[in-house]
């Protein structure tokens, strides 16, 4: 006789809507009885469609609380729905970028991560759960709009808790399930897949080489900070084990439940101890991670900060270095809206095409499919290509050493050539976490009246003045499939290019994060602008900024918890 099938009777949650990317929540409120099974029932019927029965999913998360739990109940869920595989990293343990390689490399139907990315973790942290498709990426609109929606009537799910796995020990596990039959869990190292596509896309014996001696005959000093996340096991291996780099300079490489109690978001707040030690001057370059290993930050010597707009345009620049595009067509790239346009001027010297999508990874995918870009990227320190579907921190940190190891120079070097060649997008993004909803929302919708009104008029601030050309809210029609994704973010495009624009974060757990994103172009004949402070170039434009939204009536809020 097979594995029993427990039908359990449920109520919905209010909120189970998958935001920017897959529904990210307080641990507390996913450990509310029924709460994960719900939406794993959700993911499973509105993700898989009439595919469900008999299909194969990889299933991992980022080592945060309750990332086991939530593996288990996974299982079980799976088996008792009529899944005929899982795979799954060994003790639940995947990077986001893994798990997207295992989809593809095993040409399976999708998979489940468990992460809120770079959002805190631990008992009173955030957890997340997403779904990624058959391509290795998020699931588009359409398809989360249906997990939302069945979660908002559901009043059962299946469950066979009888299916136990050791998901600490690598093997294969088959049940009996009763009605569907065969049932396989296979545990798998979490980081062999990865690793060989790593290897397959960089010539790393020229890396490790560059590391060795790059740095004017000696060593290069490359400073890792992993925060604790889901980088951790693949950076000691790639960049300890199989690229030479000092074990002492690999830090934080131990994943932990809560991050060691960090924010694991690579940015110069919250990766200030890597910041402060690149200041020192004795390291040549420094990158750190986020909690599920998709976002990057690259730093050069004396903690030079790479800004993500620019690190996606200067590996544009170079695609020809890494020699998985050597042999492939490299037909154009793309950013989210909100990112600098500093990839479009490489595209357009190159002669490709440049593609503006709205914030989310989820949008490059049917480009991505489609043939129609080779690397893509945003503003919030997220840098890929068609290796996989999921932005990859790791890959980034190795394109840029392969454009080192060809370039034989520094990395605020190749970043300085690149501005003098392009002009440069001097970019910020200020933050405004946890605000409270009904203010942020008010704001909201107070700016897009003066947004509107703004069209044609002058702005002023510090004595510089700039005129409004165009003020929208983003709308984005995919060209692959003409679906339209609507209200994207509020625009004020000025006469020199220079932009503004507001939206409501959709990677938040509680309250509202409103960001405020400012962009603006030095032309590379401006020679003192070309190398001035961000800061200073873009101070008008941000008190523009706070007066048009009227941040501190709505918020409360004197200054953003956040600066990039
Ligand atoms: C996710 C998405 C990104 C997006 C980021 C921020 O990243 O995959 O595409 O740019 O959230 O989104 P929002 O501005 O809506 O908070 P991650 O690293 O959190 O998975």
């Amino acid at each position: 006789m097979g594995v029993q099938v427990q039908k359990v009777g449920t109520k919905s949650f209010a909120g189970q809507k998958p935001g920017t990317s897959g529904l990210r929540k307080r641990v507390p409120e996913f450990q509310q009885e029924h709460y994960t099974e719900n939406f794993v029932q959700a993911v499973l019927d509105g993700g898989l469609g009439s595919k469900k029965k008999g299909s194969t999913l990889v299933v991992g998360g980022d080592g945060r609380f309750l990332c086991k739990e939530a593996v288990n109940a996974i299982i079980q869920i799976s088996a008792a729905n009529g899944l005929s595989r899982l795979v799954v990293g060994q003790d639940g343990f995947l990077s986001t970028p893994a798990v997207s390689s295992l989809i593809r490399n095993l040409k399976v139907d999708g998979g489940i991560i468990l992460t809120a990315s770079h959002n805190p973790g631990g008992p009173k942290g955030d957890f997340g759960i997403k779904f990624n498709c058959d391509n290795g990426g998020p699931a588009p609109d359409h398809i989360t709009d249906a997990i939302y929606k069945i979660t908002t009537e559901i009043s059962s799910y299946s469950i066979c808790r009888d299916v136990v796995v050791d998901t600490g020990v690598i093997g294969h596990y088959e049940f009996d399930i009763e009605g569907s039959g065969k049932f396989v869990v296979d545990v798998i190292d979490s980081v062999e897949d990865y690793v060989e596509l790593m290897k397959s896309i960089f010539d790393f014996p020229a890396i490790r080489e560059y590391i060795k001696s790059g740095s004017g005959g000696s060593e290069l000093r490359v400073l890792i900070d992993s925060m604790h996340g889901a980088t951790g096991p693949y950076v000691s291996t790639i960049f300890n084990d199989l690229l030479g780099c000092n074990g002492s300079d690999l830090l934080r490489t131990v994943p932990k439940p809560d991050f060691g109690g960090c924010h694991p978001d690579p940015n110069l707040t919250y990766a200030k101890d890597l910041v402060d030690r690149l200041k020192v001057g004795e390291v040549d370059m420094g990158a750190a991670f986020d909690g599920d290993g998709d976002r990057n930050m690259i730093l050069g010597k004396n903690a030079f900060f790479v800004c993500p707009s620019d690190s996606l345009a200067v590996i544009a620049n170079h695609i020809q270095c890494i020699p998985y595009f050597k042999n492939r067509n490299v037909v154009g790239f793309a950013r989210s809206m909100p990112t600098a346009a500093a990839v479009d001027l490489v595209a357009k010297k190159k002669g490709l095409q440049a593609y503006e999508t709205p914030t989310g990874w989820k949008y490059f995918g049917n480009l991505m499919d489609d043939g129609r870009i080779a690397l893509c990227g945003e503003e919030s320190f997220g840098t890929g290509s068609i290796h996989i579907r999921e932005k990859d921190g790791i890959w980034a940190l190795l394109a840029w050493l392969q454009i080192l190891s060809v370039q034989k120079k520094s990395v605020e070097t190749i970043v300085r050539e690149h501005w003098a060649e392009y002009g440069r997008n001097v970019f910020t993004r200020y933050d405004y976490e946890n605000v409270e909803s009904g203010g942020a929302n008010l704001l909201m919708t107070f700016l897009e009246a003066s947004v509107n009104a703004s069209k044609g008029k002058e702005l002023s601030a510090n004595g510089v003045t700039y005129k409004v050309a165009l003020t929208d809210n983003f709308e984005y029609t995919d060209p692959v499939d003409g679906s339209i994704a609507k209200k994207q973010g509020l625009r004020v495009i000025f006469e020199d290019g220079s932009r503004l624009v507001f939206r409501l974060s959709g990677t938040g757990s509680a309250g509202a994060t409103i960001r405020l994103y400012v962009d603006s172009y030095v032309s590379p004949d401006d020679k003192t602008k070309l190398n001035a402070s961000a800061q200073d170039l873009l101070r008008p434009l941000v008190l523009i900024a706070l007066d048009l939204c009227k941040m501190e009536q709505f918020t409360g809020r004197k200054a953003p918890t956040v600066i990039t």
